[in-house]
């Protein structure tokens, strides 16, 4: 680093250029070298003045970075919120998926509710069991609205110090919790999303700034949530209720599939683990 270079932002990158934020957070258009390693929304960079175009030098060191794939998603984040909505259904198996992936780079998970309006006869069962199975994993859970503005303040100490990134199927409503809470900014969102089907779709990765040293990163919906590299450790780590109780199975190598003796098995009969968790951590051993 040249006495000439600061430290700034990701908020967004598109091909060759990026957006950043400085320190006193304003935004910057800037150019990417060519043979910058891959940015990711969220990184610290450093930057100077070439030649009249503002260039990125280095990525600085990460203290966390969560990947979908082999895609860099978004670096710096401590707070995962993972959205689900009465509509679109939610999966059980992508909020296990987000657990695991939130678990194994050291980001606290959330789970929001939001369009809890819609919460009724037809919906209102199913989603109270799934959020039971997640209250007894001691996940935090909080329920909002952005139509009927309903306990959107629980938001602000949420958010408050940290970095959160807003994650979960396509149309549970991301965007719309930033849009509720920076109404400003509104019409630069646009900017970053696409019309499919006469609806706004986020398409690429947007950090933003809010006061209180909050801020938060708007990401595209997802269908599956693809884990790389993922150990059968870790998937262990992930599903921490059943491994405890496998330490009870009869074989020590147990799969917990068909073996005589299976603790889990058994915990799974007894609905001491919910079928759903079960079922999700199997799909993810035979990945
Ligand atoms: N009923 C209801 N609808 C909502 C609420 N919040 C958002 N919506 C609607 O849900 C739809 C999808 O909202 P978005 O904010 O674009 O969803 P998203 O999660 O950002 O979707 P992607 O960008 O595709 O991932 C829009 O039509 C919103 O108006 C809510 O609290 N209640
Ligand atoms: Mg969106
Ligand atoms: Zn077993």
């Amino acid at each position: 680093m040249n006495d000439s270079s600061k430290i700034g932002q990701i908020s967004a990158h598109f091909g060759k250029k990026a957006v950043l934020f400085t320190a006193d957070n304003k935004k910057m258009t800037v150019k990417l070298r060519a043979n910058l390693p891959n940015l990711a929304v969220g990184d610290y960079v450093t930057y100077q003045l070439l030649q009249n175009d503002v260039v990125i030098s280095d990525i600085q060191p990460r203290n966390s970075l969560l990947k979908r794939g082999n895609k860099l998603v978004a670096a710096n984040i401590s707070q995962m919120l993972i959205v689900i909505a009465p509509e679109p259904n939610p999966s059980n198996e992508l909020i296990d998926r987000y657990l695991i992936a939130a678990q194994f780079s050291n980001i606290k998970p959330v789970l929001v509710l939001n369009k809890s309006d819609l919460l009724g006869q037809n919906n209102q069962q199913l989603i109270e069991e799934l959020l039971a199975i997640y209250q007894q994993l001691q996940i935090d859970i909080v329920q909002i609205s952005t139509y009927a503005a309903q306990n959107l303040q629980s938001l602000d100490g949420l958010l408050s110090g940290h970095t959160s990134i807003l994650v979960g199927q396509s149309g549970v409503g991301k965007t719309s919790i930033i849009n509720y809470l920076l109404p400003n900014q509104t019409s630069k969102i646009g900017d970053l999303s696409s019309i499919k089907q006469g609806k706004h779709t986020t398409s690429s990765a947007q950090l933003f700034v809010l006061d209180k040293g909050a801020k938060l990163i708007d990401s595209p919906g997802v269908r599956s949530f693809e884990l790389q590299n993922i150990t059968k450790e870790q998937i262990n780590m992930g599903f921490s209720e059943i491994y405890q109780i496998s330490a009870k199975c009869k074989f020590r190598n147990c799969n917990h599939i068909n073996e005589p003796n299976c603790a889990v098995k058994q915990a799974v009969m007894a609905g001491i683990i919910h079928p759903k968790r079960y079922q999700s951590y199997q799909k993810l051993l035979v990945l």
